[in-house]
Order: structure tokens, then sequence, then C-alpha cells
């Protein structure tokens, strides 16, 4: 599993590096619940300098948006939305960050322990 990620990871740096798109369209699953986070997480995206378009789908999840490669990458997008709150695959949001967001907004099922068991 392990090497499976880096390979990945290797084989989405290697496609930064060979061809940076102006205007590249990406999905990225979001973890939230409602309207709330979803003015949150969209605010949080399009803060991210190079961050041209951003739309997250309270039903799916999923976080669209199209970004400028040579100013932005998809990490740096991650950051800037685990920072308000909320979880991303790659990254989590800590446990102060999410504690920021609204009662009604508390998508973890089991919000006591950051190292939630994974499904
Ligand atoms: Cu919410």
């Amino acid at each position: 599993m392990k090497k499976l990620m880096m390979a990945v990871i290797l084989m989405m740096t290697t496609a930064i590096t060979f061809g940076q798109e102006k205007n590249k369209k990406l999905t990225m699953e979001v973890d939230g619940k409602c309207e709330m986070c979803k003015t949150r997480i969209e605010k949080a995206a399009l803060g991210v300098k190079g961050v041209k378009y951003a739309l997250w789908d309270v039903a799916s999840h999923d976080l669209s948006l199209i970004i400028d490669e040579r100013k932005t990458d998809p990490m740096k997008v991650k950051s800037a939305i685990v920072k308000v709150g909320h979880d991303t695959k790659e990254l989590k949001a800590s446990k102060e960050a999410y504690a920021e967001v609204h009662p009604c907004c508390k998508y973890r099922e089991d919000d006591t322990d950051d190292s939630e068991k994974h499904h």
C-alpha cells in the first residue's frame, strides 16, 4: 500500500513537471455536510493563489476545481481546506481546526479523536 502511494505521488509529480496547465480541471473529495460547509470549503479553495474556480457538491462531497498549475498544486489547495477544518483524502484537519467548524457541520462520526479507524 505504501509503495502504491509512492508510485502515485511520483506519477503526479512527474505529470506536473512535464505539463503544467493553465486551466487544469480536477476533482477531489472533501468531507463536509451542508451549505455552510460548501461556502467554507469553496472560500478556502478560492483563497489559494492560482485557483480559478471551486465548486463543492453537498451530495457527492466532490470539490471541482480549475487551477493554474504554474501557480499552485492540489496539495496547496488541500492544506488550505484542512486549515478551515475539512478533511481530504490525503490530508486531515487538525483537532483544533475541526473544533472551529460550526456544530451543525460536524461531519466526523467520532469527533473525539483524530486517529479514527479507517474503513
Ligand atoms: Cu456544514
